[in-house]
């Protein structure tokens, strides 16, 4: 029996078993395949981007570890890359980019004087590939950076530095927009903070909000572009103080009318932030998540389907927030195949969100609405051995990609055709 026609049995078993808990897997797929993942450029060369090619990340409060080999170090290599890593996830997704990484043609363009010409390497590629696109500011990785304070710098002249790039960050990303018939998200993360305790917690957060209300004074059509705001608990260089706080951003985003965006790495490590989308969304129209584990002190671990992405993936699942909760990835390992990473990444999420969809919902909302709290527990913990799997391999089938971890040997084939000859 050939791999295929096992699959196709599997699934039919698995399916009639849904049907049984009252799920129409069909639909489950068609539901699935609507996710649309924001898939991060920059775990394609460690955050290094086309600024400067001898220069690689520095300072931000971000850093990536590992050297193995077979890095991007142009544009084209970088495309090669996301084409393959795409070609071995089923859907239709997104690139994020990071301002970094236009096609800057070896000029040194500046962080205030970028213009979306330098990013028409991008659109023309994202529309030969069907791809959306989204945007970041690079707030980091650059001299005016390295004291660790852009947009809420003690220094005004450093400060309208950074308010000119994330302006023309934005207006790069209205022109994705434009250019691509879809609205496209521009994200901000900045790195300002503090090693040590501070004296004033207050000051630093005045001028960040001062600086936000200049940046965002620009309105442009949603239909266009959409604006989150990225908190984080700490980080490298930043261990005691982030003027970018959790409660800093979802204030100014929902007097503004942002998105916030959750960083699964930026909370501490017992905070449950599945438990934040039901309360956001009831204040918001929608929210941003950074898919990402964090790992002790790191925050930017390849996603698995762990039991944090399972939580998240129900609480936007369950209440059918699908549209409203937009997912995209944040994670860099130079530890490993860079183009594996990225399809592990992607597709344990995928494979949480199916397994979300599912759950058996009709059967958990009648003991819940009954009060059949050891049955509504029964059912949840009962979901952890269901064949999802079976349903995932079939899916993985039917959009023409490798089911199983059978897309390691084409990974494996790629490092060895492409991946190794870059020296
Ligand atoms: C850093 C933030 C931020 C970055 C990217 C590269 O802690 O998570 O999102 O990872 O912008
Ligand atoms: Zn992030």
């Amino acid at each position: 029996m050939t791999r295929e026609v096992k699959i196709e049995q599997n699934y039919r078993a698995a399916q009639d078993f849904f049907a049984h808990i009252e799920i129409d897997t069909e639909k489950a797929l068609k539901r699935l395949e609507k996710f649309s993942i924001s898939v991060q450029c920059w775990q394609g060369d460690d955050v290094g981007g086309f600024e400067n090619p001898e220069a690689g990340l520095s300072g931000g409060g971000i850093q990536v570890t590992g050297n193995y080999p077979g890095k991007a170090r142009t544009i084209d290599e970088l495309q090669q890359d996301l084409v393959k890593a795409f070609s071995l996830i089923p859907g239709r997704h997104r690139l994020n980019l990071h301002a970094i990484y236009g096609d800057f043609q070896g000029k040194k363009v500046d962080r205030n004087e970028i213009e979306p010409r330098h990013f028409d390497a991008w659109v023309r590629w994202a529309k030969e590939h069907r791809l959306g696109l989204d945007f970041n500011a690079t707030c980091f990785s650059h001299p005016l950076a390295d004291e660790g304070f852009t947009l809420s710098n003690k220094d005004k002249a450093v400060r309208d530095f950074w308010i000119e790039h994330v302006k023309r960050a934005r207006i790069i990303t209205a022109y994705f927009g434009k250019q691509l018939g879809m609205p496209s998200i521009h994200n901000l993360w900045i790195p300002d903070g503090y090693k040590d305790i501070p004296y004033d917690r207050l000051a630093p957060r005045q001028r960040l909000k001062e600086s936000l209300d200049a940046i965002y004074a620009e309105k442009y059509h949603p239909g266009e572009m959409k604006d989150s705001v990225e908190s984080k608990l700490f980080g490298i260089g930043s261990e005691a103080y982030v003027v970018g706080s959790h409660e800093f951003y979802l204030g100014y985003a929902i007097k503004n009318n942002l998105m916030v965006c959750l960083d699964l790495g930026h909370f501490h490590p017992t905070e449950n932030v599945a438990d934040k989308i039901s309360s956001i969304l009831l204040f918001s129209d929608e929210l941003m998540f950074h898919f990402s584990r964090g790992l002790r002190w790191d925050s930017d671990h390849i996603t698995l389907f762990n039991d944090e992405i399972a939580e998240v993936t129900s609480q936007i699942v369950r209440p059918g927030l699908d549209r409203r909760v937009h997912i995209a990835m944040d994670f860099f390992d130079a530890t490993v195949n860079r183009v594996g990473a990225y399809v592990l990444g992607v597709r344990s999420v995928l494979k949480a969100l199916l397994s979300a969809i599912l759950e058996p919902h009709t059967l958990l909302k009648t003991a819940e609405e009954s009060n059949n709290l050891l049955r509504r527990l029964a059912l949840l913990e009962e979901q952890r051995i269901q064949p999802v799997g079976a349903v995932w391999d079939y899916y993985c089938l039917k959009k023409g990609v490798p089911a199983g971890t059978s897309w390691l040997d084409e990974v494996q084939k790629y490092e060895q055709e492409v991946l190794s000859r870059r020296k």
